[in-house]
């Protein structure tokens, strides 16, 4: 709900489609029940939307796509092994891959947001192989936005005199918030964040940590997972494939890692510094590694490849 709201209003794929209104397909596979909601964001819908197609059958919703956003996955309930729930998962991405792979078009752009993110979407890019693996991407601009607000609240700056904060690789505690990159800028100059910040010790540990456990702190206080600033990582991360990045600036992004990049393991969707141009994403290539980063790095690639093994002999099954 929050979602649709962000793309009614243009903040994803642009406001001036007036001329070429595009049709936008709903599929409600999952939230069948949630049918009724539709008819409260219809109106601004039909403002951007020559067509709006609620359905949940695969064959409508998958046909001709563009774009992707699959949102849904099995969550964890009381009680659930991983192992089962992340079988459940690679079910749903499977044959939301296969159905990519069947209705879509090959260039389509495919985000996932459904948790497990990362194994997910690497599941759904294996399920459709005519489509580049370049095409899909997970969600890790929650995370990202996160770091550079509280980098922008100790600074006592807005968020958007903060650039070029890292998330690396996985969407969960592991994942490492790196700010070695990282400006800020203060009273019209662009400072390197450890000299902005002045506090070493407060990046290197409870920055770190609060970041990390954000997601569930959020779910400890609300019973729910984030909606509306999920929502906004999502129309983020779209826009940027969809317009790219500005100049001199990079956003992080679960991508498929194919040349080793940074000493990332192959064939993972690890999250990375990316610049997007032409709708294309390529990683930033040339960032100092340092020891204390290259460790938080290595930590949290290892849990990917666990559950990537983990993954791939239930896709086989
Ligand atoms: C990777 O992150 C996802 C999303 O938070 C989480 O569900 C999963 O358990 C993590 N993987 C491992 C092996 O811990
Ligand atoms: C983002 C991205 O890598 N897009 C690619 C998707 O696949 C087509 C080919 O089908 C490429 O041309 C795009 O560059």
């Amino acid at each position: 709900y929050s979602l649709l709201f962000g793309i009614a209003k243009g903040d994803v794929f642009g406001k001036d489609q007036v001329k070429g209104r595009k049709k936008l397909w709903l599929d409600l596979h999952y939230v069948t029940s949630q049918l009724i909601l539709l008819g409260l964001v219809y109106p601004c819908l039909f403002h951007l939307f020559s067509e709006v197609i609620p359905t949940d059958k695969e064959e409508v919703a998958f046909k001709d796509l563009d774009a992707a956003i699959l949102v849904g996955s099995m969550p964890r309930r009381e009680g659930m092994e991983r192992k089962d729930l992340l079988k459940a998962n690679v079910a749903i991405f499977k044959s939301q891959g296969a159905a990519l792979e069947k209705y879509a078009k090959k260039t389509v752009k495919v985000l996932v947001v459904g948790n497990p993110a990362n194994t997910n979407c690497l599941i759904a890019a294996k399920s459709a192989p005519s489509i580049p693996k370049e095409n899909f991407s997970c969600l890790t601009r929650l995370d990202h936005n996160r770091a550079r607000s509280q980098v922008a609240m100790r600074c006592g700056v807005p968020a958007t005199q903060v650039k070029n904060v890292i998330i690396w690789g996985n969407h969960s505690s592991t994942q490492y918030p790196d700010v070695h990159h990282c400006k800020v800028n203060m009273a019209g100059s662009d400072l390197a964040c450890f000299d902005a910040v002045k506090d070493d010790d407060w990046l290197k540990g409870a920055f770190i940590s609060t970041v990390q456990q954000r997601g569930a702190a959020v779910i400890a206080a609300r019973k729910l997972s984030s909606a509306m600033s999920a929502a906004k990582a999502i129309c983020d991360h779209m826009r940027d494939i969809w317009s790219g990045t500005p100049e001199g600036e990079f956003v992080s992004m679960g991508v498929y890692s194919s040349s080793n990049s940074y000493g990332v393991a192959e064939d993972l969707i690890y999250s990375f510094p990316v610049h997007i141009k032409d709708k294309q994403w390529k990683i930033v290539d040339g960032l100092a590694i340092n020891d204390f980063s290259r460790g938080k790095m290595d930590a949290t690639a290892a849990e990917l490849v666990e559950e990537r093994d983990t993954a791939v002999t239930f896709l086989s099954a």
